[in-house]
Parts: C-alpha cells; structure tokens; sequence
C-alpha cells in the first residue's frame, strides 16, 4: 500500500508545503506551494512574519488537495521560536531568535541556573536563543506572566488547523525546559527561572496524531484529513531521513545552519562534551541527536545578501561557487562557529573584521571570500565530525551531508578533504523525506525502526560520493 501525505516545512528562507507518495518501495516528494518565510524587522526587532506564513500554508494544503488525496499532515520548521498566547489568542507577533533580545534573558537564567548546572538537566548546548532564555527575556519585559500557553512554531500552526494545544517532542527538546530523557517538562526547573510551568502544553511524540482539521480548515482547504505530529524540529526530520546503512556514520543536515553530529541511545553529559558545546537534543523514536550547531550556509547567503544589496544585481550562486573553486590563493580559515556571525547584515565586513583583528589575510574579491567561507565551513564540520566521534565513542566510517548543502560539490569535497573520511551527499530534501516517513509509518503504509526507513531513503535515493583527497 502507499499513502499520500502532505508535509508543512518551513525553512530559513522559505515556506513548502510538499506532497510525499510513500510505500514500502516508494518514497516520492512533489512540490506543490512554496512561499517565502522572511522575518520582520519592526520598532520592538525581528519577528516571524507568522499570519501571512499560515495564509500561505492554507492555500498551500489547498493545492495539495487539489494535487492528490491527502491522508495527513505533517509540520515541520526550525527549533526553539514559539508564539504566547492566553485563552487562545495570540499575545504579540512571535520573535524569530536572530532576534537580539535574548542576551538580557541568558544572564538572567545563568544568575539562577548556570549553564554547567543546565547541561546536567536538559543537555543541550548553549545557544544565547534558546527557548528558556528567549522566554527569561519575555519575562523581563513583563509579557510572560500575561500568557497561559505558549507553542512553539510548528505546535501553533497544528493549533489554527486543529484546535489542540501540544508540545512535539522533539522541538520540546531544544526549549531548555524539557528533562534530558525526553520524559516529561522540567516543571521545577521552570518555575525556578520564572517560568509559569502552565504554559507548557501536553507532549506528544512523532506518530501521534494531533487532531482532525477544524471546520473552517475543512472547508478553506477542501482536505478531511488529521495533523500527524513528526519529528517537527526540522533537523529530527532531516535525521529520520539520513540513508545511514552503515551505523558507523555521522551526519551534517546542512542548510543555514550546519548541523553536524552522531545518532546515540542515551545522551553524553560529559564536562567533555559540555566544553565542546555538544548537544543532545531529542530525535524520533526516542534517539538522541548528538550534535553541534555549526554556522552554515548562512554565512554564504548572507554575504551575498549583501552584495547583491551593494551592486544591485542579483548573483549566480552556482557560478560564484565555480569561480570559488577555481581560486589558487590560499585562503584563511576563520571561527565559523563564532557567534559574531549570528546577526544579519554586513556578513562580509564582519568576516573580514574577524580575520583583520587577528593579523590573517581578508579575501581580496567575492569569488575569494566564497572560497573562505567554504573553507572555513568545512574546517568547522570536519573537526565537529571528529569531536562527535572522540566524545561519543562512535566510529565514524563516513559523513552523509544531507540538505541544500548536499549540492554544493565544493563544500562536500572541501569536508571530505579536512575530515579525511568520505562523503556521502544527499538527499537535499531529507527534511520533508524525514516528515513524510513518519506519517506514512503512522499510517501503516510501511512499517519498521529508523534504520528500515532509512533503508527506504537509500533505496530510492543515489547520494553522490566524495572520496577524501590528500
Ligand atoms: C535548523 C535549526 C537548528 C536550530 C536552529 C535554530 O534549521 O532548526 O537545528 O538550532 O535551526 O532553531
């Protein structure tokens, strides 16, 4: 039997909504809406454009609809923003966590909990915007008291088209405020750091179903058909779909950011790993993702972004990385995992600020700088590769490197090269690959652990293989 499931994925840039045929022998994708998802900058900062996101969304499910029969649908976006809200309403626009509000929040939450005490409980990395500091600065300004929920980004968007309040799991897990086991919310944890434990909503896992459409969803999309929760941190998504047939393998889903790391059972909370900033966030069917944030294509679309704003004329992302590959100047090597590169704007004055305040030499034309940032992309995935494996104990035979940056050749080989282990690129759409397994799987219409789903991407995909060069 194969199904046809519909998956919601909203990226960095933006917005798809997806059609995926999935059967034991069958694992297609069709696009059939895609959207932009560009934040707003307003007097109070930088927010989710979130009302003309589900507009789009709904219309989107409309074209799937109209596209193939629906049996379910599946939402998935990037981790730790959500939206208050009290008796139902919205309270505000939601942050997007490039948003730099959050600083005020970090010393407010360390002053109660400081990160080595934090790591113990909830694992994670420290990233300045995680949900428990985004919501220690809401509380600062005096608006999370005024809340009685608060749903992260994929979770409202299964509230408007069903009416039920829930936390995924998965996503719950980069808040800060759900235990390292996945098993329940850190109530104590969160009322310690004045957070109002009731705004965490019921947890559910990836394969439950959330609920049926609402009325006004019915008849604004033409679909009858339930919200099934996935892995809807877009990088759980992306991991379910990693052909990993070797388990001796790590993984980099690369898009804006870089995510690069090993699949585990049981977390690693090690001083080790907590030095190494490495996080143990929560995957499908109870893995752990034990990985850290690197930069990522970010840094690349960014300094376009800006020259594009200079000249005034759109660039060939293809043939500036062409130009990339052909330079034969050394290039320098900076800290892509600095956090002076978080922000938008002004991407390659900032690189070039990095490297002058420490005597390197600045790239000298944008074909130079794309060949820097590449470089400097796969100096930072190569050695999380290594960290993932020495702190974990995990042999790593090979890197699957899966996401938009599974196209970029020079990225793939340039990480090959500096890992010394292969590459294996591909697939680019692992993240609604990811999402639309698990419905399926919740469906009935293939069966099995990750590793047979796994097994299904494998077969139906041909990831491209870069072997490490001396
Ligand atoms: C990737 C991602 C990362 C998360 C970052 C911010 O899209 O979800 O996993 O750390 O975005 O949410």
């Amino acid at each position: 039997m194969s199904v046809t499931v519909a998956a919601v994925d909203l990226g960095a840039t933006s917005g798809r909504v997806m059609l995926g045929h999935v059967g034991p022998d069958d694992l297609r994708l069709e696009a059939v809406a895609r959207f932009a998802n560009t934040p707003v900058e307003t007097i109070d900062g930088l927010h989710w454009n979130i009302l003309e996101l589900y507009r789009s969304i709904v219309e989107g499910l409309r074209a799937a609809g109209q596209a193939g029969e629906v049996s379910s649908i599946g939402i998935d976006s990037w981790a730790v923003d959500y939206a208050l809200l009290r008796g139902g309403r919205m309270l505000g626009t939601p942050y997007h966590y490039r948003d730099e509000r959050t600083a005020a929040g970090v010393d407010a939450v360390h002053a109660v909990a400081p990160f080595s005490e934090l790591y113990g409980e909830n694992g994670l990395q420290f990233l300045a915007f995680n949900t428990l500091y985004q919501y220690a600065a809401d509380r600062i300004a005096g608006v999370l008291d005024l809340a009685d929920a608060a749903l992260l980004i994929p979770d409202l968007v299964a509230y408007w088209l069903t009416g039920e309040k829930v936390a995924e799991s998965t996503n719950a897990s980069t808040t800060g405020l759900l235990r390292v086991d996945g098993s329940s919310w850190n109530a104590p944890l969160a009322e310690s750091l004045g957070i109002p434990s009731r705004l965490l909503p019921r947890l559910v896992q990836p394969g439950e179903r959330i609920g049926g459409l609402r009325d006004a969803v019915r008849t604004a999309t033409g679909l009858d058909a339930p919200v099934v929760a996935v892995g809807s941190h877009d990088t759980a998504s992306a991991v379910v779909a990693i052909p990993m047939t070797d388990p001796d393998a790590a993984y980099i889903s690369c898009g804006t950011w870089g995510l690069v790391g090993v699949e585990l059972d049981a977390p690693v909370l090690t001083e080790e790993s907590r030095a190494a900033n490495f996080t143990n966030e929560g995957g499908v069917d109870g893995r752990v993702r034990f990985l850290h944030n690197v930069m990522g294509l970010w840094l690349l679309s960014e300094s376009v972004r800006a020259w594009e704003r200079e000249s005034g004329e759109a660039i060939d992302l293809p043939e500036l990385l062409a130009q990339a590959a052909a330079v034969e100047t050394p290039q320098p090597v900076f800290d892509a995992n600095d956090p002076a590169f978080t922000a938008p704007g002004g991407m390659p004055g900032r690189i070039a600020a990095w490297l002058g305040e420490r005597g390197l030499p600045v790239p000298q034309s944008r074909a130079e700088f794309a060949r820097c940032i590449v470089e400097s992309l796969a100096a930072a995935f190569a050695e999380a590769v290594h960290t993932a494996s020495s702190l974990s104990g995990k042999r790593v035979n090979a890197i699957h490197l899966v996401g938009g940056g599974s196209l970029n050749t020079l990225l793939c080989q340039l990480t090959a090269d500096r890992a010394g282990i292969p590459v294996l690129a591909g697939p680019v759409e692992a993240t609604a690959l990811g999402n639309v397994l698990v419905q399926a799987r919740a469906l009935g219409a293939i069966e099995g652990a990750l590793e047979d789903l796994r097994g299904l991407v494998a077969r139906t995909t041909s990831p491209v293989s870069y072997a490490p060069r001396a």
